[in-house]
């Protein structure tokens, strides 16, 4: 018999209750959503149940003050935290989200140690690096969604840029979650047409691709600017399902994500945002490039700005 998956989402706030919407418009599974604010997503999820029957998806949503509903969860997405306002830097969010994160990390050890964990909480690649040590859950099933939004928002500039479909915009980004994030032009393309041979035939000139490269980067903070009040959520969101479904799939999925990296690239025992293959075991696989000097440089500028971070998180 068929079983339905079950989806844990803990923190129900913005990017928590898109990731609820999202999992049920795909059919997922039943999805728990935890948060402490009581009601909020008792409430949200029974909003959710009411969609379902216009929308004609079967889902339960149960909003959760306790993480035992969490039990036997096959997938957990980790939103719990405060977002940044206009100003803050994502590592500004450090000491408070840590706090929370090891509270989340507890309750996933003790009711769903089988899942697959994705974090989003920033900053993203401290956070992820905690949730693992702290849940000891197996590095592989531990990742950090940062990657296929950068890349995504990247995607989008080139897409609307050079006007063709966003669905033949394929991009990659490495490196941490953060101003340091890697671009990686030369792995960027259009209908497998890259973007260095598409500045030669003149679509798009250098100036313009690295402002598009720039605006990625920046990407984030330039929401964070509109909205005064948070920061982006339905790409983020969309991003973390892209993973969560290519787990409960198998999809074998080729993604860059904050992964646990054991001598891939150079680094050692930190998470670090690399090309990844998703499918029934987690991580299956960390796809490693052959960078050219100048990518190698802009990478380690970035591991070394995870480095510092995860070396300031409170212990
Ligand atoms: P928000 O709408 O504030 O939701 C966060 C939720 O967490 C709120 O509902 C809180 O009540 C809840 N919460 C606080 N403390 C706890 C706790 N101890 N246990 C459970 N829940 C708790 O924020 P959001 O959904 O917009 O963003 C969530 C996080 O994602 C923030 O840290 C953002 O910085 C981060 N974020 C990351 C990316 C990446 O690309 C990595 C993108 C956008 C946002």
């Amino acid at each position: 018999h068929v079983k339905r998956h079950k989806i844990a989402l803990v923190g129900a706030g913005q990017i928590g209750a898109t990731l609820a919407l999202l999992s049920g418009m795909k059919e997922l599974g039943d999805v728990v959503m935890y948060d402490i604010v009581e009601g909020m997503p008792q409430g949200k999820g029974l909003d959710l149940c009411q969609l379902s029957p216009v929308e004609g998806f079967d889902a339960t949503f149960k909003g959760t003050q306790s993480y035992a509903d969490m039990k036997d969860a096959d997938v957990v997405i980790v939103t719990a935290g405060v977002p940044r306002k206009p100003g803050m830097s994502r590592d500004d969010l450090l000491a408070i989200n840590a706090k929370i994160v090891r509270q989340v990390a507890d309750g996933i050890k003790t009711y769903c140690p089988d899942a697959f964990v994705v974090c989003i909480t920033n900053p993203l690649d401290a956070m992820v690096q905690l949730l693992q040590e702290v849940s000891g859950l197996p590095p592989n099933k531990v990742v950090g969604m940062a990657g296929v939004l950068d890349a995504s928002r990247f995607r989008y500039f080139l897409a609307e840029k050079l006007n063709v479909s966003v669905e033949d915009v394929h991009c990659l980004v490495m490196g941490g979650h953060g101003d340091t994030m890697v671009p990686l032009v030369r792995y960027s393309n259009v209908g497998g047409i890259t973007l260095p041979d598409l500045v030669k035939m003149k679509w798009l000139t250098q100036d313009e691709l690295n402002k598009m490269v720039d605006r990625t980067r920046f990407g984030g903070g330039e929401i964070v600017g509109l909205l005064k009040t948070g920061s982006a959520f339905y790409a983020p969101a969309a991003s973390a399902i892209s993973m969560a479904e290519a787990y409960l799939k198998d999809k074998k999925r080729l993604l860059p994500c904050a992964a646990y990296l054991t001598g891939e690239y150079g680094v050692n025992g930190f998470y670090c945002g690399v090309p990844v293959i998703i499918g029934k075991g987690g991580v299956e696989k960390v796809v490693e490039l052959q960078l050219t000097s100048e990518e190698s440089a802009m990478f380690k500028k970035s591991v070394d700005a995870v480095k510092e971070l995860v070396a300031a998180t409170p212990k």
